[in-house]
């Protein structure tokens, strides 16, 4: 190990970065290969998720927002490669201390994933110790290797003259290339493996049928709008919010329900059992409260469970208790008030199926729980295993010391659909239409208005129940011009829409969705 005393600077922090690189794309090619090894790039990315700094909420929303989750990760290799450079550089004196302290914080970089592996339910801890070792090793002589090239090469070029070909120098581009690219390689595949399984459908049978289905959708539930937003979306087109940074995916034969805490018997429920309840269907509209004024974390979908109800009166639900804690496999938590249950027409569900299909992956397989009028984070629990009976001031659930609100009722929204931001369109009849909700009090009224015009009351269509969204359409005589579209709706109980701009954070945007399009 020693007499490899690198000048070069640049040299060093190559070969420190091929080292790390290396082990980084072999561990990501294992992790795509063999289920339930961790990525140690996702491993890392999930403990800086789980232990984000409060106040870093707006910050950490956008990061698990659905197209922003791929930053985090190449965030993690870039800085994982230049604290690796780092280490090169340190390395270079050729001392066996340097040695010794740059093999340490390699080292400590591996432990910093192996302790994050731990954390992941999903990951085996043998085969984690496994790939921690293999990398560090892989660590060990990429280092060492590229080191004592890079020193031959300084040494022979000091004694030689420039004319010569210079083979040393050949042997270290020769073998860096040969590294970096086994890296690249080997952490794109391992990468498309783990993103590909992620995607994968899951090979499971549909749940049993209802034994309340939900009504047929009312005549005139749709409006027939080129580019409306539908009434019902796709699973697959259904927006996605949470802090996995891939798709989780338990497997149903192992998977059990506890429900615990305030109850005279805690129970356990199997997959099996769960579907050989009495299943209840219906329509609910979920949002998420990071979602900002005329965006897209919202949707309305068909969902069948059984009822929460139901489960928590075969635990025998304590008087005392006020809150309802949901928590998932890997410990994530949402809870809500007891008291929003005691309103007889929420039927909260332990949701198994999703228009019609088992569950997917991505949005909770194989139960989640779907809570009538509720944002997401305090009610929507995804990959649920537990149900804890509780009060409100003994628990606060995951995103709540974050900065975000206790309580969760889903503010009164619309979105204008068509015409979309920037749209040129033609002097005449224009269709402006959208989506307005708020679960679970309804939709009364939908109003648009033209720069500084007159609220003009759109037509809704039919709504499928209190919980759901409704569409809305005025046919609009465009003049030419720059304009403004505005929209805001009332809610069943007479409440318009909040006016006043406000950030998501800490309980929802408010503000209306205004559109600006030009007519010719
Ligand atoms: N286990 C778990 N469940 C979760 C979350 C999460 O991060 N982990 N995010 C919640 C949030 S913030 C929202 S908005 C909804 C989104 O549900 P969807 O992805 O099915 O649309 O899931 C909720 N359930
Ligand atoms: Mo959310």
């Amino acid at each position: 190990m020693l007499q490899m005393r690198v000048r070069s600077r640049l040299l060093a922090a190559a070969a420190g970065l091929l080292a790390g690189g290396f082990a980084l794309g072999v561990a990501e090619l294992i992790a795509g290969v063999v289920p339930g090894a961790p990525s140690p790039v996702t491993e890392i990315g999930a403990l800086l998720i789980a232990f984000q700094p409060r106040g870093a909420e707006q910050l950490v929303v956008s990061v698990l927002g659905k197209a922003d989750k791929p930053v985090l990760t190449v965030a993690v290799a870039i800085a994982g490669l230049l604290l690796s450079a780092g280490l090169g550089i340190l390395a270079r004196a050729g001392t066996r201390f340097r040695w010794a302290t740059a093999l340490a914080g390699f080292g400590a970089l591996g432990l910093l994933a192996l302790v994050a592996a731990f954390r992941d339910p999903l990951v085996d801890p043998m085969l984690a110790i496994g790939v921690f070792a293999v990398s560090l090793g892989l660590t060990w002589w990429v280092l060492s290797r590229l080191l004592r090239l890079a020193a031959n090469f300084e040494e022979r070029r000091a004694g030689r003259p420039a004319e010569m070909p210079d083979w040393s120098r050949r042997r270290f581009i020769g073998n860096s290339l040969t590294f970096g690219v086994t890296a690249l390689a080997s952490g794109a595949i391992g990468r498309v493996l783990l993103e590909v399984r992620a995607r994968e459908a899951a090979a499971v049978e549909q749940p049993p049928a209802p034994v309340e289905t939900a009504p047929p959708l009312p005549a005139g539930a749709s409006l027939d709008v080129p580019g409306i937003t539908p009434l019902v979306i796709q699973n697959a087109d259904f927006y996605r919010i949470d802090t996995q940074l891939l798709t989780p995916r338990l497997d149903a034969a192992g998977w059990k329900l506890t429900v615990t805490g305030m109850v005279d018997h805690p129970i356990t429920i199997t997959y099996p059992q769960l579907l050989a309840m009495p299943l209840h269907e219906e329509y609910i509209t979920i949002q998420c409260v990071s979602n900002e004024v005329g965006g897209d974390l919202v949707g309305n979908a068909l969902w069948r469970g059984a009822r929460l109800r139901d489960v928590l009166d075969m635990a025998g639900m304590q008087p005392g208790a006020t809150q309802i804690v949901g928590r998932s496999f890997d410990g994530w938590t949402a809870g809500f008030p007891t008291s929003w249950l005691a309103e007889s027409d929420r039927e909260a569900l332990i949701a198994v199926a999703m228009n019609g299909q088992a569950l997917p992956p991505a949005h909770g397989f194989p139960a989640r729980l779907m809570v009538p009028g509720l944002y997401g984070y305090v009610s929507a629990t995804k990959w649920l295993t537990n149900i804890e009976l509780t009060t409100l001031e003994a628990f606060d659930a995951y995103w709540v010391p974050l900065g975000w609100s206790k309580l969760g009722p889903i503010k009164t929204a619309s979105r204008i659909d068509v015409p979309t931001v920037g749209a040129r369109l033609n002097a005449g009849t224009v269709p402006v239409a959208g989506v307005a909700w708020a679960p679970d009090r309804g939709i009364s009224k939908v109003e648009v208005q033209v720069d500084d015009g007159a609220w003009q009351p759109a037509d809704l269509s039919t709504p499928i129940s209190k919980t759901t969204w409704v569409q809305w359409l005025v046919r609009w005589q465009a003049s030419a011009g720059d304009h403004q579209l505005r929209v805001r709706a009332t809610d069943e109980t007479g409440q318009v829409q909040v006016e006043e701009p406000h950030d998501p954070a800490p309980n929802g945007a408010t503000g209306y969705h205004t559109v600006g399009v030009t007519v010719s």
